[in-house]
This record gives structure tokens, C-alpha cells and sequence, in this order.
């Protein structure tokens, strides 16, 4: 008897996610030069190496930021009018905006973030820590416009965007991000927003070049997320991570190099890479005070105080002889 076993596996059509991603990676990989948006990197494998990167000796701006947070939670805190509902644009793990809930007066927490398990986890851990506190979590993506729940509409808005993620955006974009998260604040808003300051360029590359690797890694995540998530056939051996800092355009840059000229399948797409060509996919860029004011001017803020850690960071290293 002839057996034919066939394997049929459930028609399956991919959410909208998906979608949105393949969308996204193709079209950024059909560009010159190529890149990928870093938004892709945070997946459960990038979420975890990134939470890794926080800890690193090297990469000083999550410790600095709860440093900030910490020690200047007071004066942060008397921006925050009595009862305000504080708004977090991509909330993640909620380890800030404990810092300032133990310190204010809050009438409600509306976490948004596009990641809706984690956001449902992190919003009942957040209510057993503070009993009383009315949570709203909003699952979307916060770069696009998205409504304020009901339940908040007559108290005071206070933005909340902490940990650098500014510098992800193009100036072009963090003027629109600006503008768009006006528009949803409403009319009075405050907001608080984290920036990483310009600094010796070796503490910079550091950050991004940290000894153990795990910059290269995250990096390297997104390739890894491709071929699960779209059934790319990336080979990661081929590909290495490179960070540098663009002085004139104050930014970190992050890049993967194909080590060797190479042809990759994308959903029936031709991807080819020269060797030594480059995936750019992050940009970090680094304010200074009068830079971050000037673009929340020109958003249609006014800057009203700004919180600074006392000693600029310098790096440790040996200075080289010319
Ligand atoms: C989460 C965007 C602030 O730019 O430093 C860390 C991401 N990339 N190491 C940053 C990141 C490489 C991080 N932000």
C-alpha cells in the first residue's frame, strides 16, 4: 500500500504585525543604503538582550536615568499637577515610572506600549504594588496617533517618555512625534521626556561596543527575527555588528556588515549584498540642552526645566598617543 502523507499545515494567515514588519523589511532592504527601523529589535529574544545591554558596565544611560530619577524625583515630581493621569509612550517594564508613583500624587497610569501581553503582566504588577492606583493600559503603537481612554478625559495630562528613545527618531520624525503626542495630550499638557547628552566620544562607542558582545547580539537579534518571523534565510555568521559616532550629525550609528557579497530570500524577494555592504539600523542621536529645546520649540513646546546628572561621564580608558 502506498501511504501518502502529506502535511498540510492550517492556513494561516499573519496578523497585522506581521504584516506591518514584512511591509517594513522589505522595503527598507530594497533601499540604498539598506536599513531596518529599530523598533523591530524589541521581539521576547531583543526585549531580554536590551534589559542585558541596561546592565553592561559600559552603557551608562539607564543607570543614569534612574540616577536622575532618584535624586531629582522631588523637583520632577512638583512639575506633575495633583491627581494628574501620567502617560508613558512605550512603557516596557515600568521600572521608571515606579520612581515617580512612590513620589506623586497620581490619578491614573496609562502605560502605552504595542506589546499587549506584556502591557496586561506589567499593569496588574503595577496595581498590586500600588493599591488604589487606576491603571488604563493602551495597547498601540505610540509613533502613530491613538486615543486616551475615556476615563481620564477631565484630569491634567502629564507625558512621560523616558530612556533616550527619542534619540531613535530622525529630527524630522522627533518634531512629528512631538507635535502628534501634543495633539493627544490635549491643550495644558505637560510632558517629561528623557535625552542622552553628546559626550567624550570614547564613552559613546563604548556603549555600543560593549566588551561581552551583547550590542552585537541585539543587533544581530533582528536578522534572527526576520528568518522566524518571515521566513527569511539571513545567514548571521556572514553578517557582523558595527557601531560608530557621526560627529556632524551627533548620532550613534548602528550597522550590520556582510562580511562577504551574498544573496538572501525574502518572501520571494532578492536581496543581494556587496561585501562590506550595510544594514543601518539604528540611529542614536545625542542633544545637547539647547538642541532638545530648540526642537520642542519648534514642536510647539515650551521648555520649562531641565534635570542633569552632576558629573560628565568620562571614559576610563587610556588615551592613546598619536
Ligand atoms: C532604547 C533607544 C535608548 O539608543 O541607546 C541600546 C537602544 N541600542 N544599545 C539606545 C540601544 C543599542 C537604546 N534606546
Amino acid at each position: 500500500m502506498n501511504m501518502h502523507a502529506t502535511a498540510l499545515s492550517e492556513a494561516h494567515l499573519p496578523d497585522e504585525q506581521t504584516t506591518a514588519f514584512a511591509r517594513d523589511a522589505i522595503g527598507d532592504l530594497s533601499q540604498r543604503p539598506k536599513r531596518l527601523s529599530p523598533k523591530y529589535f524589541y521581539d521576547a529574544a531583543g526585549s531580554e538582550l536590551f534589559e542585558a545591554i541596561t546592565k553592561l558596565p559600559e552603557y551608562y544611560p539607564t543607570r543614569t536615568e534612574l540616577s536622575i530619577l532618584r535624586d531629582r524625583g522631588d523637583d520632577i515630581s512638583a512639575i506633575i499637577p495633583k491627581g494628574a493621569a501620567l502617560v508613558e509612550f512605550g512603557a516596557g517594564a515600568t521600572t521608571k515610572v515606579r520612581l515617580l508613583l512612590e513620589k506623586c500624587d497620581i490619578g491614573a497610569y496609562v502605560p502605552v506600549d504595542i506589546s499587549g501581553d506584556f502591557l496586561k503582566e506589567q499593569a496588574d504588577a503595577l496595581r498590586r504594588d500600588f493599591p488604589g492606583l487606576a491603571v488604563y493600559p493602551v495597547a498601540a503603537d505610540f509613533t502613530a496617533p491613538f486615543a486616551l481612554p475615556a476615563s481620564i478625559a477631565n484630569l491634567p495630562k502629564v507625558g512621560f517618555f523616558p530612556g533616550s528613545t527619542l534619540g531613535n527618531f530622525e529630527p524630522h520624525e522627533a518634531c512629528a512625534f512631538l507635535r502628534s503626542a501634543r495633539e493627544i495630550l490635549g491643550k495644558g499638557a505637560q510632558m517629561i521626556i528623557g535625552v542622552d547628552l553628546e559626550k567624550d566620544e570614547r564613552v559613546l562607542y563604548d556603549a555600543y561596543n560593549d566588551a561581552a558582545g551583547v550590542t552585537a547580539r541585539f543587533n544581530l537579534n533582528v536578522l534572527v527575527r526576520i528568518n522566524r518571523e518571515l521566513g527569511g534565510n539571513f545567514d548571521l555568521s556572514a553578517f557582523t555588528h558595527r557601531a560608530i559616532y557621526n560627529r556632524e550629525r551627533h548620532r550613534i550609528e548602528m550597522h550590520l556588515i556582510a562580511k562577504t557579497s551574498q544573496n538572501v530570500r525574502l518572501l520571494g524577494t532578492n536581496l543581494t549584498f556587496r561585501a562590506g555592504e550595510s544594514i543601518h539600523t539604528e540611529s542614536s542621536y545625542k542633544y545637547s540642552i539647547e538642541r532638545f529645546n530648540a526642537l520642542a520649540r519648534g514642536s510647539g513646546w515650551t521648555p520649562r526645566a531641565s534635570w542633569t546628572d552632576p558629573a560628565p561621564i568620562r571614559s576610563n580608558r587610556a588615551v592613546r598617543p598619536k
